[in-house]
């Protein structure tokens, strides 16, 4: 396989105006008829017309009707005699395809008797021949045959226009599509479905008709994917302005699918994970995520789908939009100023312990990447979370107003195209030519170029005679592949000064007229920049990045003291607990370094220890604050804080921390679980979901408490309330707290939670996790692993199930992977390469929990690479795989 170059982009030599599809669904062999209308690009010289396609078998050509000639040239078909000119000739193409053989689960596929798509990236061209580019925008008129009992429902985009009775039990449905779309948004659906329908009136008083497709059974789940469907269009409209602009939307579920949602337009296809909830079987979690995704995917319609990408390379001018316009939707639903900013922590720490890696380790791209040998590996942190980073900082630098005039001007500019995120950038600052997006524009851009986390080094200087305070701020970012040398980013640095009791100070550089209160965003363009601030009464403590206003790391030698103002009373609650999250890390770091015995030696101190204390004794924060300050930082978070890492070392030292925390504050953890254990009715809202985390915490440190000192009354009282809880948070938190202490009553537990779920695979699938996630005690993980896949309920080739297990152990649990005998690596290596023959897309996300493996101390290096050397060896490897293993031998 050969790497793809932005640089070498070029137009299409064709156009498709119009696609007519037919297909004669059949597990095994189904019949498609491709009927298009091409026409020649006249920009472009004249050329033969290749068409992709991959695992097809091809039955006849028409051109305009007549049988013409063809031949193949690896996976693409070529036509050499077309009409010549510039007018439009018809093309039809018949093939077919084996739907129940695609374990691969792109194309066209079989999950549970009923048929799906995926397109997006490339998949279409497992459908039928065609340019199997984002550029190509054409409309589809789409004809689905089948037998009408097997098949009752039978979906694809935009309208139903007929349907009708066939001979022999067979049935048609005809779709129309009023939108021009690229292939990759193609999708068809067939099979047993019910659904949930909900009619809607927009703001502008346009009737719509909305969907929710799952298998029978489960419309008792669909409430909420409902009411986050009808939210995201209420709020698209009142936040942008953007309707919905189809009579019809569908969201369909299946519990076979490679990722969690697809934007298909009109007809979105979903992983069931990210549509069936209710509070028996789902929890505040997964009502979250659900309200996420489907946000998500509706928000594509207008940024993807209506404006969509020229190239690949351009995946974040949609992926991170998107996350970004996610992420404001669920913090508007949200509500209060702590209930976003408790989204905004959760979203952060996500963008640090999985993206961060990703950009320090061989995978390491830009926003906009330069090349790729396979596509399906670009899917990933860097493009999404940091992507939605970029898009973040343009908002902070231009304003809320003027975000939302920029969005109007690139539709204005762009509906119906495919373009750049260039482009993008573009109509955001000229739509605000004052700003300072607008006048840094071509610097900004670095974001999308440059890989790697920059560093942001802050130190501060107080002259009490001159009444000054100096913050110098430096920035530096570490090379990344193919990156040497780094030129200096816009980082937008949002800042408040307080003083020693915690008070704001006002912020008044020297050429200021007066003095501001609040935040104030500071822009660093330069390697390094100094602020002087006059007027300042006493010595300060710089709030930094507030908010996270950009996605970099900041180096500032905070003194204990300073956190502790900080966490006490700084008014950004990200920087509050940001000053938490320092102080454990400070202790952490400091611990994992060292070589103290830590049953000897407590790694937290009273300070640390009084701190906690006062934060959960605290009236005035929320408890889902609260439990996010008294989360420990993540042994993943560790590790990258340190050039060396030692797995087993670090994993110690947080379940010392973890130990320590529980049973010294044992006293304010019964007062939280008795505060918080009864949230009275289910509601997944902020507050009662928050509440519910805290009593979660607070079990489980109870349980920990308990192991330590052999007590018997919390475990008893998680496994009553694993019994008797109400809802699935509750019950789950009560199971988790006896799994994650370690207590006999896991067991009895577990079985219990098993029987009562068993044909829910959802909570099945939370049943597996739970136990390959579990932290070790003495190596005791990856035996129950092996077991675990050979319980009647695994299922390698179902990606949620194999998620469950295999990559909760490998990619979510280090403390139990990255065991001294390689014995964690040789099981991953074996699953690599087992789903690779399955899966490549799956293989390859498995492939990446050795990415960071030259960090690794010895003896876990060398039998890192050891295990990832002998996947590079096998002949037969998948492009996705190939290309991840490479990268990390490299
Ligand atoms: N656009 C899809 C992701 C497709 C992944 C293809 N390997 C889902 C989303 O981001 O909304
Ligand atoms: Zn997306």
């Amino acid at each position: 396989a050969t790497a793809i170059h932005r640089a070498d982009y070029t137009a299409p030599a064709y156009w498709i105006d119009t696609v007519e599809l037919v297909f004669d669904l059949d597990p095994a062999k189904t019949r498609v008829l491709n009927k298009m209308r091409l026409r020649r690009n006249g920009d472009v010289a004249p050329q033969a017309l290749r068409l992709d396609g991959e695992e097809l078998n091809l039955a006849r050509v028409l051109v305009n009707g007549q049988g013409t000639s063809f031949k193949m040239d690896g996976n693409q078909l070529v036509l050499e005699n077309l009409p010549e000119g510039p007018d439009a000739f018809d093309l039809e193409i018949f093939t077919t395809c084996n739907p129940a053989k695609n374990t691969k689960l792109m194309g066209l596929y079989v999950s549970n008797d009923s048929f799906f798509t995926q397109c997006e990236a490339e998949g279409f061209r497992r459908i039928t021949y065609f340019l199997d580019r984002p550029d190509v925008m054409a409309s589809y008129t789409v004809t689905l045959r089948a037998d009408k009992a097997k098949y009752p429902v039978l979906l694809s985009n935009g309208n139903l226009v007929e349907e009708g009775e066939l001979e022999d039990g067979r049935h048609f449905a005809k779709w129309v599509d009023p939108h021009k779309k690229p292939c990759y948004l193609f999708a068809l659906v067939a099979g047993q479905l019910v659904a949930r329908e909900q009619r809607i009136r927009s703001r502008a008083g346009k009737d719509h008709l909305l969907q929710v497709f799952v298998r029978p059974g489960d419309l008792d789940k669909t409430e909420h994917a409902m009411n986050s469907l009808m939210a995201s269009v209420a709020w698209d409209e009142a936040r942008f302005g953007l309707p919905l602009d189809l009579e019809r939307f569908m969201i369909v579920a299946t519990s076979d699918f490679n990722m969690g949602a697809m934007e298909n337009k009109g007809l979105n296809i979903f992983n069931t994970k990210y549509v069936l909830a209710n509070q028996a079987t789902a929890t505040d979690a997964d009502f979250s995520n659900i309200e996420s995704v489907v946000g998500h995917e509706y928000f594509h319609n207008w940024t993807g789908n209506r404006v969509t990408c020229q190239d690949w390379f351009q995946l974040s001018l949609k992926e991170g939009l998107t996350v970004f316009r996610d992420q404001e939707f669920s913090q508007d639903l949200a509500g209060s100023p702590s209930a976003r900013a408790v989204k905004r922590i959760e979203d952060v720490r996500v963008l640090r312990t999985a993206q961060f890696p990703e950009d320090a380790g061989p995978m390491a791209h830009p926003v906009r990447p330069d090349s790729y040998i396979e596509i399906n590996n670009f899917y990933t942190v860097t493009i999404y979370e940091k992507g939605a980073e970029v898009v973040r900082m343009m908002q902070t630098l231009v304003g809320r107003d003027g975000f939302a005039q920029g969005m109007k001007l690139y539709f204005e500019r762009h509906d119906g195209q495919a373009v750049t995120c260039d482009d993008f950038a573009q109509a955001i600052a000229d739509a605000n030519p004052q700003s300072d997006l607008a006048r840094l524009l071509p610097q900004f851009k670095r974001w999308y170029s440059q890989a790697g986390t920059p560093r942001l080094h802050a130190s501060g200087q107080y002259d009490a005679a001159a009444r000054t305070y100096t913050l110098s701020l430096t920035q530096s970012c570490a090379p990344t592949p193919g990156q040497a040398l780094k030129d200096p980013f816009v980082i937008p640095v949002n800042l408040g000064l307080l003083d020693a009791q915690g008070q704001a100070l006002p912020l008044q550089l020297a050429h200021w007229a007066q003095a501001e209160t609040g935040t104030r965003t500071f822009v660093l363009t330069e390697a390094s920049e100094t602020l002087t601030f006059v007027n300042v009464d006493s010595a300060p403590v710089p709030s930094i990045l507030r908010d996270f206003s950009a996605p970099v790391v900041l180096d500032y030698a905070y003194t204990d003291t300073e956190l502790l103002t900080l966490l006490a009373h700084d008014s950004d609650p990200f920087n509050r607990w940001e000053a938490g999250q320092r102080l454990a890390l400070a202790r952490a770091l400091k611990a994992i370094q060292g070589d103290s015995d830590l049953a000897q030696t407590p790694v937290l101190d009273d300070a640390y220890l009084d701190a906690m204390r006062q934060v959960l004794a605290d009236p005035t924060l929320d408890a889902a604050f609260k439990e996010l300050v008294l989360t420990l930082p993540s042994e993943t978070y560790l590790a990258e804080q340190l050039d060396v890492v030692d797995p087993q070392r670090i994993h110690a030292v947080r379940e010392a921390m973890r130990e320590q925390l529980a049973t010294a504050l044992q006293t304010q953890w019964q007062q939280a679980w008795e505060d918080n254990r009864d949230t009275g009715g289910y509601r997944p809202d902020p507050v009662s979901s928050g509440r519910r985390a805290l009593a979660g915490l607070a079990l489980t440190q109870l349980c920990v408490a308990a192991r330590r000192s052999g007590d018997t009354v919390w475990p008893g009282k998680a496994f009553q309330r694993f019994k008797d809880a109400a809802n699935m948070t509750d019950r789950f938190n009560a199971l988790s707290a006896l799994v994650i202490s370690g207590h006999e009553l896991a067991a009895p537990a577990l079985s219990r939670f098993h029987a009562l779920f068993k044909n829910e695979a959802l909570v099945i699938d939370k049943w597996f996790s739970l136990q390959a996630g579990a932290p070790d005690h003495g190596g005791h993980v990856l035996p129950a692993v092996r077991q675990l896949m050979t319980h009647p309920d695994f299922n390698l080739r179902n990606p949620n199930r194999a998620r469950s297990v295999i990559f909760s152990y490998c990619s979510a649990n280090p403390g139990a992977f990255h065991r001294s005998d390689a014995a964690g690596y040789v099981f991953w290596a074996d699953r690599v390469i087992e789903l690779d023959a399955i899966n490549p897309q799956v293989a390859a996300r498995l492939a990446r929990a050795l990415d960071r493996w030259k960090k690794l101390a010895e003896p876990y290096r060398s039998a890192a690479r050891e295990a990832i050397a002998r996947v590079a060896a096998k002949a037969d490897l998948s492009n996705d795989v190939r290309e991840v293993v490479t990268r990390a031998l490299a």
